[in-house]
C-alpha cells in the first residue's frame, strides 16, 4: 500500500476548514492507504504558545482525529515532539533547501506580517519541518487543504535536489535511483478552502479573533445556528446554477460547506434551494451542521476527559512512527555520509 502523512497543528479551536479541508479526507482514505496522522505540535511553536494550552490542544487535536473516525490501532496517530527524526531531517533540509524558495512561501509573509523581523526564524524555515514530516515516512500523498499547496510543491523540489545532490551516494548504498519519492498532494472536494463566516475573502482560520468567522468541532447546536444565522450573506436568493454564484464569495461559501457536508455537489444543493430566500437554506444548513458535527464535538468532549487514554495512543503512535523514522534517517544518514 502507498503511504498518506498529513498533520494538524495544536494552535486553537479546530473548525470546519480544518474538519472540511483535511480531517474529513483523512478519515476517507483510511481504506486505501497506510496513513501517518500527526498532532504538529514543533510546527506550533513557530509562534510562541502557552505551554499548558499546548499540552491541552494537542490531546485535543488527538480527540477530533478519533472522534472524527481515524483508528489510531490501525494506522498511526502521534505528536510530532516524540519522534526526534522530525527535527534531525528538517536540519537536513535546511540544509538543501535554498533561501530563494522559502523567501518566495506566502505564508511566511501573512504570519509574519510587517513586523517580519520579529519572526522566529522557526516560522521561516518552518515549510523545511514539513518537508521533513512528510518524507520521513516517504509519504507518497499528503492531503492538505489549498493553502497548503506551495508547501508540497517545496516539499517535492527538496525531495528532488537531495536525490539528485546525492545521486551517486544513493546508488552506491544500493537504495535505487532516487531516495524520496515526489509526493502528490491530495486537495480538493467542493470544501478544499472554506472561508470565514464574516468574510468571504478570507479562510476560515483558528488564529482569526472574531469566534463568529468560524464553527469550531466543539460548538454547541445552539453556537452553531446563532453563527450560520449571522453568517453575511448578500441580499439577493440563492441562484439555481453554479454560474450564478460568480462574484458572490460568502453564498459560494455557505453552499459548498453544505456541499460538503452533505456529500453532494454544489449543483444539488443549488437545484434543491435556488430560488429560496437564504434563511430557508440557512436553517437547512444548520439541521446538517449540528446532525454531523454534533457527535464528534460530543466524542471528542467524552475524550478530553481521559488525558490518560489519549496520552497513551500518543505513545502507542510514536513508538510505531519511530520504527518508519529510523529506517528513512539510517539510509539519510548513510547517503549524505555522517559516520554512525
Ligand atoms: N479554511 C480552510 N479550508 C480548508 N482547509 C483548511 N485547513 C486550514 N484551514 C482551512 C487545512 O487544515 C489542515 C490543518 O491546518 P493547520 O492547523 O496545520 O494549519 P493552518 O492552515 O495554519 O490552519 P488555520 O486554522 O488556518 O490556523 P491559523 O489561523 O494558525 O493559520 C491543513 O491541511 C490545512 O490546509
Amino acid at each position: 500500500k502507498q503511504r498518506v502523512f498529513s498533520g494538524v497543528q495544536p494552535t486553537g479551536n479546530l473548525h470546519l476548514g480544518n474538519y472540511l479541508g483535511a480531517i474529513k479526507r483523512f478519515v476517507e482514505l483510511q481504506d486505501s492507504f497506510d496513513c501517518v496522522y500527526c498532532v504538529v505540535d514543533m510546527h506550533a511553536i513557530t509562534v510562541w504558545q502557552d505551554p499548558a494550552e499546548l499540552k491541552k490542544q494537542i490531546r485535543e487535536v488527538t480527540a477530533a482525529f478519533i472522534a472524527a473516525g481515524i483508528d489510531p490501532a490501525k494506522h498511526i496517530v502521534f505528536n510530532q515532539s516524540q519522534v526526534s527524526g522530525h527535527a534531525e531531517l528538517a536540519w537536513v533540509f535546511n540544509c538543501v533547501a535554498r533561501l530563494g524558495w522559502l523567501n518566495r512561501m506566502t505564508q511566511f509573509k501573512e504570519k509574519a506580517g510587517k513586523d517580519r523581523e520579529n519572526a522566529s526564524v522557526g516560522l521561516y524555515a518552518y515549510p523545511n519541518l514539513m518537508a521533513a514530516d512528510i518524507l520521513l515516512y516517504r509519504a507518497t500523498h499528503v492531503p492538505v487543504g489549498e493553502d497548503q499547496k506551495q508547501h508540497l510543491e517545496l516539499t517535492r523540489d527538496i525531495a528532488q535536489k537531495f536525490n539528485n545532490d546525492f545521486g551517486p551516494s544513493i546508488a552506491a548504498h544500493g537504495l535505487g535511483e532516487s531516495f524520496f519519492p515526489l509526493t502528490e498532494p491530495l486537495i480538493g472536494g467542493p470544501a478544499a478552502r472554506v472561508m470565514s463566516l464574516r468574510d468571504g475573502a478570507k479562510k476560515m482560520s483558528k488564529s482569526d479573533p472574531s469566534d463568529l468567522s468560524r464553527i469550531n468541532l466543539t460548538d454547541d447546536a445552539d453556537a452553531v445556528a446563532s453563527k450560520i444565522r449571522k453568517a453575511k450573506t448578500d441580499p439577493e436568493p440563492l441562484p439555481s446554477e453554479a454560474e450564478g454564484l460568480k462574484g458572490r464569495p460568502e453564498a459560494e461559501n455557505l453552499v459548498g460547506i453544505y456541499a460538503a457536508l452533505a456529500g453532494n455537489a454544489k449543483e444539488q444543493v443549488l437545484a434543491d434551494f435556488g430560488g429560496g430566500q437564504f434563511s430557508t437554506f440557512k436553517a437547512a444548513l444548520v439541521d446538517l451542521a449540528v446532525a454531523k458535527l454534533g457527535p464528534i464535538g460530543g466524542e471528542m468532549k467524552r475524550l478530553m476527559d481521559e488525558p490518560a487514554h489519549i496520552d497513551a495512543i500518543l505513545r502507542d503512535g510514536a513508538a510505531r512512527a519511530r520504527v518508519i523514522a529510523d529506517e528513512t534517517l539510517g539510509h539519510v544518514k548513510d547517503i549524505v555520509g555522517f559516520v554512525r
